[in-house]
């Protein structure tokens, strides 16, 4: 997808990518699919690191410029608890929400169990000391992320659950406390057949506010007979109904192109889990796992994404449960 002057919507740095496992000071297979905040004027991203073992933690790293000069903590932020069963084969995909409300960070992760992967919560205010809530949705479910403020009174989460049956889909939940969550409903659904997000999407950063609702990346897993593509596409929620899908993109806006995003341990991947959206810089700067092997950055310009979302389709169904069958599926 392009920006109205016919040029890519979202550009890499010529630097990408920008973080590799032989930059960080401890050992480490992969470091990617970070989360990303924007903290006492530093880029703080909060990676995934897969160790020689297997299993991930997530480590922070924090640079002026959100381009260089990466400065890595040498301790895990979070790093699988043995109490906790919930993560004992690891803590992978962050996303962070600030919450105006509580002055803290939301982290939204996946906690991998030895009965699948679930969502689970926990809390920073600096990204130094952490509190975890434990699980909010329990196994098959990821790619979670927190609305940074309540609708009508009631936290939200969009996440993914993965169903025994059927498409793996996003689906939206409330809770007036972070711990009780209910009211589930299903907000996007994969598509089908030869579509680019068919058959599994999940949400990538966590939405943002922009004029006219709340700005959605997600990502589409299509299946090929060489294992799936993973690129991302945008959608428009309505601000104060998010249940409500007003925009949707056909074509997605990333995928993998760059050697680096073409090879590693899984080929064929982009997936961003955090953004910075500058409105005063009119500037998107997007971080994503490459390959989940590495980290890298694409930018576009905020104006041209949100003038290429607000001209994608209105689909034709603006909640998905509106489908004239039994939806859910
Ligand atoms: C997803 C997640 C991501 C990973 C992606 C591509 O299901 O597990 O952590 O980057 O697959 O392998």
């Amino acid at each position: 997808m392009t920006n109205p002057g016919g040029e890519p919507l979202f550009v890499r740095v010529p630097t990408n990518p920008i973080i590799t496992p032989s930059d960080v000071p401890y050992p480490a297979n992969a470091v990617f699919n970070p989360g990303a905040a924007q903290v006492d004027g530093d880029t703080v991203l909060l990676m995934r690191v897969e160790d020689l073992r297997g299993i991930s933690s997530l480590y922070v790293a924090r640079s002026h410029d959100g381009i260089s000069n990466w400065r890595f903590d040498e301790k895990p932020l979070l790093t699988p608890n043995h109490a906790r069963p919930e993560e004992v084969w690891g803590c992978e995909d962050p996303r962070l929400t600030w919450l105006p409300e509580r002055e803290e960070w939301a982290i939204t992760y996946t906690a991998y169990s030895d009965r699948g992967p679930l969502v689970s919560l926990a809390m920073t205010r600096d990204f130094r000391d952490v509190v975890r809530l434990g699980p909010v949705m329990p196994p098959d479910d990821k790619d979670a992320a927190l609305l940074p403020s309540r609708i009508d009174g009631r936290w939200a989460m969009l996440h993914r659950p993965a169903p025994i049956r059927g498409g793996a889909h996003i689906w939206i939940s409330f809770s007036p406390d972070l711990r009780h969550w209910g009211d589930h409903t299903l907000v996007i659904e994969a598509r089908d057949g030869a579509w680019w997000d068919a058959g599994k999407i999940g949400l990538g950063p966590p939405p943002v506010a922009v004029p006219g609702g709340w700005l959605v990346m997600y990502h589409g897993a299509h299946t090929t007979a060489s294992g799936p593509i993973y690129r991302v596409g945008l959608a428009l929620l309505d601000r104060d109904d998010p249940t409500v899908v007003l925009r949707r993109s056909d074509e997605w806006v990333l995928g993998p192109a760059a050697t680096y995003e073409r090879i590693g341990d899984v080929s064929k991947v982009v997936f961003p889990n955090g953004w910075i959206v500058d409105a005063e810089r009119d500037l998107v700067m997007l971080y994503y796992g490459a390959a989940d092997s590495v980290v890298a950055l694409a930018t576009a310009r905020l104006s041209d994404v949100l003038a290429s979302v607000n001209a994608m389709p209105q689909p034709m169904h603006r909640r998905a449960t509106d489908v004239n069958r039994v939806g859910w599926s």
